[in-house]
């Protein structure tokens, strides 16, 4: 399965559909989760994660959340792919899950690339390595950069062998993430779609269930429990 955005939602974490709030109304996502926008001024692209983070932070997991960690107890094999950097699925008790896009709350030393500690001090104003004093950056994938190359290994490695794909609260908008419920489908998997809109792939899944994810998902696992 993937996830999105649309699965937080109901937790308080904004959609990058949804339009920027407050401060942020001014800017797209797709013209700050970029290594050029960083680069070009790292201070507005952190203060834009520093505020995220704490929205992260005071958001809780939701019943969509909670019913992926009871499906999985539920079916032989289940691998959950997440687009979402919020990491309010393992939070839910969701383990190995994929993060596909990395995760908001870890800190990666531009100079080694490696998940690091910040230093306690900082002579610029902005994050340093706790190791070698470089800049850090959030451990998220941004626009134009690859996927990590495990994640992308394990999801493909699902898509093309599951019977069922659950694209879950997203627009399916962004690839190479996108491209896993054709994947999935191409492979033989009956593709069922659960979001409170269409989206570019609803004309091509085999079941789209309009609702949001924290009703819909629950309400599939008491289907699963009378069977
Ligand atoms: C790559 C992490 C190549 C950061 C994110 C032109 C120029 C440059 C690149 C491209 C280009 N054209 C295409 C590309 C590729 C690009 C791309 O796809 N761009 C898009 C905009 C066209 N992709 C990339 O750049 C990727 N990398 O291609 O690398 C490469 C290869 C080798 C070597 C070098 C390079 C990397 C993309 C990753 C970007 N990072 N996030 C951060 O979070 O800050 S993307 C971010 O937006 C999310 O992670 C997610 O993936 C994406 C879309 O968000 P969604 O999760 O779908 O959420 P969205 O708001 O869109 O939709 C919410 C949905 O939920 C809606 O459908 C709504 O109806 C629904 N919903 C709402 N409430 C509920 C609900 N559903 C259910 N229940 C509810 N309650």
């Amino acid at each position: 399965m993937l996830t999105g955005a649309g699965i937080s939602a109901e937790s308080g974490v904004p959609t990058f559909r949804d339009a920027q709030t407050g401060l942020w109304a001014q800017f797209r996502p797709e013209d700050l989760a970029t290594p050029e926008a960083f680069l070009g001024n790292p201070q507005r692209v952190w203060q834009w994660y520093e505020w995220r983070r704490e929205l992260v932070r005071k958001a809780e997991p939701n019943a969509g959340h909670r019913a992926l960690v009871a499906l999985a107890q539920r079916v032989p094999r289940l691998t959950l792919v997440t687009q979402n950097v919020d990491g309010l699925h393992q939070r839910a008790g969701s383990t190995g899950v994929v993060e596909y896009h990395g995760n908001i709350l870890r800190d990666r030393c531009v100079a080694e690339g490696i998940v690091v500690d910040r230093s306690p001090l900082s002579i610029t104003g902005l994050p340093e390595c706790g190791r070698c004093g470089e800049l850090v950056r959030p451990d998220v994938v941004w626009f134009g950069e690859p996927i990590p190359r495990a994640a992308l290994l394990q999801a493909d490695a699902a898509a093309g062998d599951c019977d069922v794909f659950l694209s879950i609260g997203t627009s399916a908008a962004v690839y190479p993430a996108a491209g896993l419920a054709e994947q999935a489908r191409n492979a033989g998997a009956t593709v069922i779609e659960i979001n409170t809109e269409a989206t570019e792939i609803t004309s091509r899944v085999d079941l789209a269930l309009r609702g949001p994810a924290g009703e819909v998902l629950p309400r599939l696992l008491e289907l699963l429990h009378s069977h």
